[in-house]
């Protein structure tokens, strides 16, 4: 088998990658580990720039989001038992961010791909990117009992925190990580969200909370836990009561409970890896990075290395030019540190760490007041939220 770029991961990286290629003529592969419809049980993110948005719509995958999408013109916090509402489209001159499922938008992607022929191999085994130093790089794996190759002009490793491709250049990978001592305890459930028009973000002495939504019938919230909570400690009673002693009075009396349709626990971590090229092979998503999910930039920043990515290619297909495979690494690398500062930051404001300290404690409370106070730091908030210009 060969085509011109190997896709491994049919996330939302490799599947934006695939469909950003084809439009442009340029023939891919995608083998992925896991079977399509486990991929699409996987509940993530929720909240996407305009950016990646607009990248949907290129890739001729977007009408489903214009039409369900909710946008968000604002944000709220809550410290000190009070709300306080951060105007993010004032504050930024008009600009937006979109409640769209990840789930959703793999759907969009997966439809869109069988739609138009493509070629993904799911439950692929082993994948193993090979030779990606030389001019003829392949993809060995396994599928049906059998060894498989996919001959290909370049890799795209686009499979996440523990995919294969990173791990395949791991001595010649600098990583710079940042593991955060508590994890996020989620829940799905069919009930109308608490604030359909703006993602809550709590700061209470309990610990963190988020109120976030699906759909207007669906509500996506999360608790701060430790990491040594697991899920079967979490009965949806005790869920729903931890959620309203972390809210502000007017938001606990009104969320809607529900059973739970998915509970999960996720650990926090920032996570750089540099560069993002080797050879023919390159890093995108969270292959090659992870920011803690406080500031909904996982998904986003993932979009913009596709688009990089997607653009480089095409432009050595078209014009033989190496220009945007060479700038790759350096010209996303530029933008996931600034998102991953923001992460860290709202991360570090937002939460209860086990090990602060009095004064820590009356810095952040100072840091909270100021922000909600002043335009310029609210406004370098709300800036960041929408995502920093391309
Ligand atoms: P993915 O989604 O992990 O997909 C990688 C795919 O590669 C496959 N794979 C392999 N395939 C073949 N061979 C191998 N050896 C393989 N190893 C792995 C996997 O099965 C998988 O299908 O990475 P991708 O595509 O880069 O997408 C990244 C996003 O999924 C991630 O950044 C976001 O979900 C992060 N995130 C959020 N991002 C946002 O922008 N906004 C949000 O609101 C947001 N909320 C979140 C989040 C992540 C969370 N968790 C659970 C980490 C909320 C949470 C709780
Ligand atoms: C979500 O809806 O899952 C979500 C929203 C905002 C975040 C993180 C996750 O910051």
């Amino acid at each position: 088998m060969r085509t011109q770029v190997a896709i491994i991961g049919a996330g939302p990286s490799g599947l934006l990658l695939g469909q950003l290629l084809h439009k442009a003529g340029i023939d891919n592969v995608i083998l992925e580990r896991q079977s399509g419809d486990y991929v699409l049980s996987r509940i993530r993110a929720g909240i996407l720039e305009q950016v990646t948005v607009d990248l949907m719509h290129e890739a001729g995958v977007g009408e489903r989001i214009g039409a369900e999408g909710i946008p968000h013109h604002s944000i709220e916090l809550v410290f000190s038992g009070e709300r306080h509402p951060i105007d993010v489209h004032g504050l930024t001159g008009g600009k937006v961010v979109t409640a769209y499922g990840q789930t959703e938008l793999t759907r969009d992607l997966m439809d869109a791909r069988a739609a138009s022929g493509l070629t993904t191999i799911y439950e692929a085994a082993d994948v193993q990117p090979l030779d990606f130093d030389g001019e003829r790089p392949r993809l060995e794996f396994r599928k049906d009992g059998r060894t498989q190759v996919l001959e290909c002009d370049f890799i795209a490793g686009c499979d996440g925190f523990h995919g294969v491709s990173r791990a395949s250049v791991k001595d010649r990978v600098t990583e710079y990580e940042k593991v955060y001592p508590f994890g996020w305890l989620g829940v799905l459930s069919d009930t109308p969200p608490v604030s359909p028009h703006a993602i809550v973000y709590g700061n209470s002495e309990r610990g963190f909370s988020l109120c976030s939504m699906r759909s207007m019938t669906r509500s996506r919230y999360y608790v701060q836990v430790p990491l040594t909570d697991r899920v079967e400690d979490w009965s949806d009673e005790r869920f729903w009561d931890e959620l309203r002693l972390r809210l502000d009075k007017d938001l606990a009396s009104r969320i809607v409970t529900g059973p739970s349709i998915e509970k999960s626990i996720a650990p926090l971590r920032s996570f750089v890896a540099e560069p993002l090229r080797f050879g023919r092979l390159f890093l995108a998503g969270d292959a090659g990075h992870i920011v803690p999910p406080t500031g909904a930039k996982g998904l986003n920043l993932a979009a913009t290395d596709v688009k990089y990515l997607s653009s480089a290619f095409i432009e050595y297909y078209a014009e033989r030019s190496s220009a945007g495979i060479d700038g790759y690494s350096a010209r996303c690398l530029k933008r996931i540190w600034k998102a991953e500062r923001f992460s860290w930051w709202l991360t570090t404001l937002m939460h209860r760490f086990p090990d602060t300290e009095g004064f820590g404690q009356k810095v952040q409370e100072a840091e909270l007041e100021y922000l909600v106070s002043s335009k310029a730091a609210s406004g370098s908030l709300a800036e960041n939220y929408v995502g920093l210009p391309l």
